[in-house]
């Protein structure tokens, strides 16, 4: 048996997601901008019709299983009544906990939740004070980790943070003790790596087991965490509809293609990891009519292309087999590892019966725990996944043949 690391029941619960909305929101998207300097009146924070409500019904229109959110962007302002500081919602002309309506439109439609609240405080007076800053940030992961209900991921960016020493024991030694089964993100002692960049497009291969700190796009780390490579860390990619985070009225010529979304899909969520993406409320709070629209193309495309298998084989097996009755033209599969037992194969094939005749149409590396593999169509009696390297005996879990 290898000693290679397998995922958490956390961290497997999390892959199970596949794909997930970021909703970016606050002061800046009233100013313009997308990295207000926690200046910003609180004044300016007044949307006209905020309804978490459409956020979470159009993720989950789309297939998504869980939606993060911004507690707290770079700019300080918190989108719910902290006591640790006035810069806060409860100081804006839009005077409800937004958190809190986040959270029950998640329970409403059946969507995990996600909260970002970022560690670089611009506004914060106390945050070049590095232990008192550690306290305000612990005490307000404590707010948002008890206040809400179940909160499955809690998204730590590390924009901005060059240069600071946090206490991680603190910060995650706060965050286990009241949500011990959300994944943490990229910082501290994380569950999930950012795959490092923003475009949605995660590497071939892209590897769930991390053997240095270098490969997680990453400094900050717990010492214990830092001294214990390899992790199972699996890649998250997170990327915008649009060319920014934050929504602004002028930006909507950026609003990305249908085929620019389906290619992300295929090179994140087809590699394995999950996507996350952004879909910015406007100043009116709701998210925009364009892409709300852009999204339900998206999910009609892929309901087209995999929303009904020509065949399924299931596992545990090394090997996967679907037989078709009649030739059938073939062009698409997807492949599913038992990632619970860790990431096995190594290099697989697909191979195509043409004709009584066994011919090879892809090989690759990874597989994890979904890879989509396209291939130029092919008329075949069977479709087949063979695994021709891995670490013990490999597990498929799943074959479905598509003709796209
Ligand atoms: C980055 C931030 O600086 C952006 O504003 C955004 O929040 C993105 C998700 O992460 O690091």
């Amino acid at each position: 048996m290898s000693d290679r690391p397998v995922p958490s029941p956390r961290q497997l619960a999390y892959q199970a997601l596949e794909l997930g909305m970021f909703c970016h929101f606050g002061p800046n998207t009233f100013a313009d901008q997308e990295w207000g300097e926690g200046d910003d009146d609180p004044a300016i924070f007044d949307p006209s019709d905020l309804d978490p409500d459409q956020w979470a019904k159009t993720a989950a229109d789309a297939g998504m299983k869980y939606l993060v959110v911004t507690t707290k962007h770079h700019d300080g302002f918190c989108l719910w009544p902290t006591d640790a500081t006035n810069y806060s919602i409860a100081s804006s002309p839009c005077d409800v906990d937004m958190i809190e309506l986040t959270a029950q439109a998640c329970r409403d439609h059946g969507l995990k939740l996600g909260l970002y609240c970022s560690p670089w405080d611009r506004h914060e007076p106390c945050y070049d004070d590095a232990p008192a800053y550690d306290r305000h940030f612990a005490a307000q992961w404590t707010e948002l980790l008890t206040r809400y209900g179940d909160v499955s991921y809690v998204w730590l960016d590390g924009a901005g943070s060059a240069g600071h020493v946090y206490d991680w024991e603190l910060i995650i030694g706060t965050i286990r003790e009241h949500a011990p089964e959300a994944c943490i993100f990229s910082m501290g002692e994380p569950d999930v790596r950012w795959v490092g960049n923003e475009d949605g497009l995660a590497p071939d291969p892209c590897w769930n087991v991390v053997d240095t700190p270098a490969e997680s796009h990453n400094d900050f780390f717990l010492s214990d965490y830092r001294d214990s490579f390899p992790h199972w860390l699996p890649a998250e990619c997170d990327a915008r509809i649009r060319a920014n985070w934050f929504w602004h009225d002028h930006d909507l010529p950026s609003l990305k293609s249908l085929e620019r979304l389906v290619h992300m899909y295929y090179n994140s969520v087809g590699r394995g990891c999950n996507l996350l993406l952004n879909v910015g409320p406007d100043a009116r709070g709701l998210l925009p009519e364009t892409d709300v629209d852009r999204l339900a193309e998206l999910t009609a495309e892929l309901r087209r292309r995999f929303g009904s298998p020509l065949g399924e084989a299931t596992g545990p097996a090394e090997r996967l087999e679907v037989a078709f009755d009649r030739p059938t033209p073939v062009n698409h599969a997807i492949i599913r590892e038992d990632i619970a037992q860790g990431e096995r194969v190594r290099r697989f094939r697909v191979m195509a019966q043409i004709r009584g005749r066994w011919e090879g149409v892809h090989v690759g590396t990874a597989i994890g725990s979904q890879r989509i593999v396209e291939f130029p169509t092919v008329v075949a009696d069977a479709v087949a996944v063979h695994v021709d390297r891995s670490d013990d005996d490999a597990q498929l879990k799943r074959l479905h043949v598509f003709y796209c």
